[in-house]
């Protein structure tokens, strides 16, 4: 059976500027805290580095005749911050500004509708320097930079995202330390936390003021918690918790200008000049959309004997993601990040977000896909478990659409198998197989099958 998709609905590819640019120190570039983060010594998987990555700052012709192959109506790209301002201040690199303006004009050229991140972490180290996110500075820093990529971009680009995925930012960031700047202190976790919320309302405003049509809004990774020992009082404190912690917080905040009450209050004074009188009012934004991101499921329950600590070394209040807790089907089918695979749970989040969230004009899926080890034989890549990863999340994204939820888009994760973060070139989540050593460029079996639902605009 084949289930449609409304006829305007948007679909597309999804990038970042670190995890594929390459051309580190090219026009001008400056460092960035992943550019410091992935050169300190134990931080990431073989010590990869973005330094060239897929090349696409050479190669981005090529990538736009790809996503053109595809059939996508749609791109979303990240910029560099230390592209246009290599020091993080007002001193700007043009040759940063005209390479974005190449990229965004070739996709145009080619109905490819450009959709902007201004923030997918890679932070200028001088801010870092500084503090980074858990320094309040950085709102106005990033209002800045968000004011000339408005100025500079706005009359092509009518999509824009703030900040992306706001939790792995401050969390994975500035508590448990496995993504740059790899610290591991509680309270700036929480500072970070209150200062992207502030940062995205402020670019929402920026972006406004230059360009009052602009559709604008912010990305974050969301899951469905689901408790396993629901007996026990402990276990479901915890998940509700977890929920405020990575769905509520910054929804919550843009919404209403408050945080989730079960969390302020497990913060107590950790918050204490930090979120300031007044900050209520300049929290919130009318956003025009959220994009969620959405990879798999949660599981919380009581401690096992068995169990390990889901992160160790550092200090994780809230392990989002603790697969040893999944039920035991589950848990035999994991991606290769360790994963569960949970396609049902798209479609009942974004049902959730819905029902709890009416305000929210509506949502666009700005990331979903899956690593797998891929093996390149004859020329081609049969990634069967990714393609069936893609179409069972997209049946899922179907019928929750069917049933009423305001899904507009649908952006797969990833065009291009990239830098994976900690994880370096070890974790392929790309439709397209990337040869690191030639930068060879081959469409995988999930691409055929991409093109294919995205032709019908319908999956079966
Ligand atoms: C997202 N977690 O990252 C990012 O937006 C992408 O850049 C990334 O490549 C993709 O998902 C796949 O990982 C996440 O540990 C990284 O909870 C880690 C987590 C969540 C999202």
């Amino acid at each position: 059976m084949s289930a449609n998709f409304p006829a305007e609905f948007t679909w597309g590819t999804a990038t970042a500027s670190y995890q594929i640019e390459g051309a580190f120190d090219t026009d001008g570039r400056g460092a960035s805290i992943w550019d410091t983060f992935s050169k300190t010594p134990g931080k990431v998987v073989n010590g990869d580095t973005g330094d060239i990555a897929c090349d696409h700052y050479n190669r981005f012709e090529e990538d736009i005749a790809i996503m053109k192959e595809l059939g996508v109506s749609a791109y979303r790209f990240s910029i560099a911050w230390p592209r246009l301002f290599p020091k993080g201040d007002s001193n700007r690199e043009e040759r940063g500004f005209a390479f974005y303006n190449r990229l965004i004009n070739a996709l145009i050229a080619a109905g490819i509708e450009p959709m902007v991140t201004l923030y997918h972490w890679d932070l200028p180290q001088t801010l870092e320097d500084k503090g980074g996110w858990a320094n309040r500075g950085v709102v106005d820093a990033f209002a800045d930079y968000a004011t000339a990529c408005a100025e500079a971009f706005g009359d092509r680009i009518n999509n824009w995202i703030t900040l992306n995925e706001p939790w792995c930012v401050s969390w994975l960031g500035y508590s448990n330390g496995v993504h740059a700047p790899g610290k591991k202190d509680y309270n700036l976790a929480i500072a970070a936390s209150h200062h992207t919320a502030l940062a995205h309302a402020a670019a929402f405003r920026a972006i406004k003021k230059v360009r009052p049509e602009a559709k604008v809004g912010l990305t974050v990774n969301m899951n469905n918690i689901h408790n396993e020992s629901p007996e026990n009082q402990e276990v479901a404190d915890f998940a509700a918790l977890n929920d405020s912690n990575l769905n509520r917080w910054w929804i919550d905040a843009l919404t209403t200008g408050k945080y989730p009450k079960n969390l302020i209050d497990t913060y107590g004074d950790r918050t204490a000049g930090i979120i300031l009188d007044g900050d209520e009012k300049l929290l919130v934004t009318d956003v025009d959309f959220m994009g969620i991101n959405y990879y798999c499921d949660g599981f919380v329950r009581a401690p096992r004997p068995e169990d390990k600590p889901a992160i160790e070394g550092g200090f994780m209040p809230f392990p989002q993601r603790a697969d040893s807790s999944a039920p035991a089907h589950l848990a035999q089918d994991l991606t290769a990040m360790g994963w569960v695979v949970t396609p049902e749970g798209l479609g009942n989040l974004v049902k959730r977000v819905h029902k709890d969230w009416p305000q929210i004009p509506y949502l666009v899926i700005t990331e979903n896909g899956s690593s797998y080890d891929d093996v390149k034989e004859n020329g081609q890549v049969i990634d069967t478990k990714r393609t069936a990863y893609l179409v069972a999340h997209l049946k899922s994204l179907q019928s929750a659409i069917a049933d009423g939820a305001p899904v507009k888009g649908y952006f797969a994760w990833s065009l291009l198998d990239n830098y994976e973060w900690a994880e370096g070139y070890a974790k392929r989540f790309g439709i397209v197989h990337v040869d690191f050593q030639t930068q060879e460029r081959t469409p995988k079996m999930s691409f055929a099958k991409y093109k294919e639902i995205i032709a019908a605009n319908a999956v079966s």
